[in-house]
């Protein structure tokens, strides 16, 4: 008989149970049993089963006749052998050594329940757990160091008592502490009802017998209330155990794969009011699971459901509702608010006075305080105030265009070309507004504003047309009347949006953000065929695809591009007579400090590169716009110069000879120009493998070597008619296939369509 048996419903989305499966796979406690439940799935999961049952003990059992979280988790327990069970959710998985933690209380202390702490993540295993880890040790090395050498004894403090007298009395006051602190930890601490759970929790298997616990097979989203209630509501010994961590996977894809409690209904209101109300009576009047749940009660109403109140403008929902929520609150004790913030208590006296319009006003009345105090203390709160509740409300202003690249940190990108299209040809039908950091000497006379501010939010408000190269805010609404074209920065090469399976950097809302964000796109451009089909699966996008090329590339197919790049060489200072060899390397997603902050080390050895290619070429760095890093380039004066803050990395290209990039849509642009590519690539499987994940085989499509040192680097400029030659044919294809719709007019046809509407332009 296996110690411990491992109960896992599974329904769908087997790519998570993989990951799952993987987590048990690495416990050094083998002592267990997965009992896994099909719960009507569709997926064949029997490769994993073959799999990982080579290496531990499945018993895979069906639900039959029922579906449901609760069956699945009854039916785990009724076929359980072990002595302890453990609730896995298929989609979730564990930290190293859970399973042996948990049953080393079981060992030392004589544990019946032993819970561990909860981590949330976004990110599949591989991913995760190697960060995870290093911060959990940076954390524990931070405690050492606060605490000294004393760190360890500090915990155990209090556990040590020569007098038998006292030992026995502390023992039985422990055991009170311990059950309230489970009650706390596992209920008390939570702000909603969905996340008390069961999970990461230990459970000696002939309690649940013995007191005739199950899931309520009724229940859809909340039975783990229930059943936790029952738990600690019984005098056990109750054991924690914070070194190890039960790791729940947060849906990054609400759209695709929503998990349970992004599906909720209509009916899960009824059903969570209906659960808590049966949770409160049935537990033991002044048992700390009641104590605990009381407060989860308060916050629930004050935090969660109060604010609601006042954005519903149903008023039918909203009473209804309110008598139910009423009759829960009514249940909580007074001792209850004891220690609470007073606002918790006015908004639940308000509510229990009965009538819906105090309720109401004290919800407005906090709300509004709360408001005053974020506007004086966050950043842009007033602007975006003035936004919302002023010019939202004005009229649209059908001439105003607003340009905007690169969140306004420069002047460039297809925003750039457009608008001096746009205004040197029409600049008496529009007026143009851009969206810029610091302040440019701007052609045309285009009006500026900076990021966030009144006067951009004024614009945001009421321009008719919007011209950005990334995502509007995501508090951005688009008013009817509206033309927003989005032109995207690059032709993709690392996954995006849908088609990323985990996403690294952002958040967990990235996908469904995006997604909303993107049906709000009238227009969006496509350099090439595989740019436009890929927009088209991995946003959804179903609006229209403007398939000209990108404006940005038409500098590169000017008809005076010769005397442009003469221009340009001159006015950036680069030497007469030096080639010039331009590296531009993307952002790694997990070298960062915060949100769109990123890190850059230079791995390029300068030095080598002087000393062996000085006399010939200067180098031009240019880091990707998300690097914070400002590279000090003075020591390689008149060799390297430090092109990052420069607006327009087209017109670097224009200048450059060689490039030398790595996994940017940069080569994708520069091929324009039919110079010679070398790709640096000296963190390629790191960056394809784990992080993130390629459109294009880049070892077959690229167009010119991938190297790993700046040895092979400097070897291949040395050579480079011999790299020219050798990747002409490939240079030719990749060429047709992601430049063949540039032509120089880009511009001009996006205009043509979008200010136009495809029609005469006079
Ligand atoms: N860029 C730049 N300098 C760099 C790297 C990039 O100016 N050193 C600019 C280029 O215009 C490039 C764009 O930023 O085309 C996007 O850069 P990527 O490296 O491709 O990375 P990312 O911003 O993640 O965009 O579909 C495109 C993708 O979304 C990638």
């Amino acid at each position: 008989m296996a110690r411990v048996s491992i109960i896992v419903p599974f329904k769908n989305y087997k790519h998570f149970l993989a990951d799952c499966l993987a987590s048990l796979d690495a416990q050094s406690f083998r002592d267990f049993e997965v009992v896994l439940v099909l719960d009507g799935n569709k997926e064949d999961v029997s490769d994993l089963t073959e799999e990982y049952g080579k290496r531990m003990q499945i018993n895979t059992v069906k639900l039959e006749g029922k579906t449901g979280v609760a069956a699945a988790r009854n039916l785990g327990i009724e076929n359980a052998k072990g002595e302890y069970v453990f609730f896995l959710d298929s989609d979730d998985y564990i930290y190293l050594e859970t399973i042996g933690d948990l049953i080393e209380a079981v060992d030392l202390e004589g544990a019946d329940v032993v819970y561990c702490k909860k981590a949330k993540s976004y990110f599949k295993r591989d991913i995760f757990l190697p960060v995870f880890k290093e911060q959990l040790e940076q954390l524990e090395a931070e405690r050492i160091a606060l605490l000294g050498e004393d760190a360890d004894d500090a915990e155990d403090m209090g556990e040590s008592f020569e007098d038998e007298e006292a030992e026995a009395a502390f023992e039985t006051a422990e055991i009170g502490i311990r059950q309230r602190n489970a009650a706390k930890y596992l209920v008390g601490k939570k702000k909603i009802f969905g996340t008390i759970s069961v999970l990461g929790i230990l459970i000696r298997r002939d309690i649940l017998e013995r007191e005739h616990i199950r899931f309520d097979e009724s229940v859809l989203i909340y039975s783990d209330l229930l059943f936790v209630m029952k738990l600690l509501d019984l005098d056990l010994n109750f054991r924690r155990r914070y070194s190890t961590y039960y790791i729940k996977r947060t849906h990054n894809d609400p759209v695709n794969f929503p998990a349970l409690s992004q599906e909720k209904g209509e009916d899960a209101f009824d059903e969570m009011v209906d659960v808590v109300k049966k949770a409160y009576t049935n537990s033991r009047p002044d048992g700390f699971a009641r104590e605990a749940l009381e407060k989860v009660m308060i916050n629930y109403y004050s935090l969660t459901y109060a604010p609601r109140l006042r954005r519903s403008t149903n008023d039918a929902w909203r009473k209804e509702r309110l008598v139910k929520i009423r009759e829960v609150i009514g249940l909580v004790d007074n001792s209850a608010y004891k220690g609470m913030a007073g606002y918790k208590k006015r908004l639940c006296k308000a509510l229990l006075s009965g009538s819906a319009k105090k309720a109401t006003m004290a919800v407005n009345k906090h709300l509004a305080i709360k408001k005053v105090k974020r506007i004086f203390t966050k950043k842009h709160e007033i602007a975006k105030y003035f936004y919302k509740n002023r010019f939202l409300s004005k009229p649209l202003r059908d001439n105003v265009v607003m340009f905007e690249s690169f969140f306004g940190k420069s002047y460039s990108d297809s925003p750039k070309y457009i608008y001096e299209y746009l205004a040197k040809n029409f600049s008496d039908r529009f007026e143009f507004v851009w969206v810029l950091e610091k302040r440019h000497k701007l052609p045309y006379g285009g009006k500026q504003v900076k990021r966030f501010s009144v006067a951009y939010m004024k614009y945001l408000a009421t321009a008719k047309y919007f011209v950005f190269n990334v995502k509007q805010p995501n508090w951005f609404m688009k008013r009817e009347g509206m033309v927003f074209l989005e032109t995207w920065h690059g032709t993709p090469l690392k996954k995006l949006c849908f088609d990323v399976e985990e996403v690294f950097s952002a958040s967990p809302m990235y996908k469904k953000n995006t997604f909303i964000k993107s049906r709000e796109w009238d227009y969006l451009i496509a350099a090439n065929e595989f740019s436009s089909k890929t927009f088209r699966r991995c946003y959804k996008y179903n609006n229209k695809m403007l398939e000209y090329g990108y404006p940005r590339n038409d500098i590169l197919h000017a008809p005076d591009r010769d005397e442009k790049e003469a221009f340009f060489r001159k006015k950036l200072g680069i030497p007469e007579g030096k080639k010039t060899i331009l590296y531009a390397p993307t952002w790694r997603d997990d070298e960062y400090y915060e949100n769109g902050k990123y890190k850059f080390t230079l791995k390029l050895d300068l030095d080598l590169m002087r000393k062996e290619l000085g006399d010939e070429y200067v180098v031009l760095l240019r880091t990707h716009y998300y690097i914070a890093d400002s590279l000090d380039l003075t020591p390689y004066k008149g060799f390297a110069f430090n092109f990052c803050k420069y607006d327009d990395i087209s017109e670097l290209y224009l200048i450059s000879d060689i490039i030398i990039t790595d996994y940017s849509s940069v080569f994708f642009d520069y091929a324009n120009l039919k110079r010679p590519m070398l790709f640096y690539t000296y963190d390629l499987e790191k960056y394809r493998d784990v992080l993130r994940g390629f459109y294009i085989d880049i070892e077959e499509e690229l167009p010119g070597p991938l190297l790993y040192t700046t040895e092979e680097v400097v070897d291949a400029v040395k050579h480079i008619e011999d790299v020219k030659t050798k990747y002409a044919d490939k240079y030719a294809v990749f060429y047709e296939k992601y430049c063949g719709w540039e032509d120089g007019h880009a511009s001009d046809n996006v205009v043509k369509e979008v200010f136009f509407a495809g029609g005469e332009k006079n």
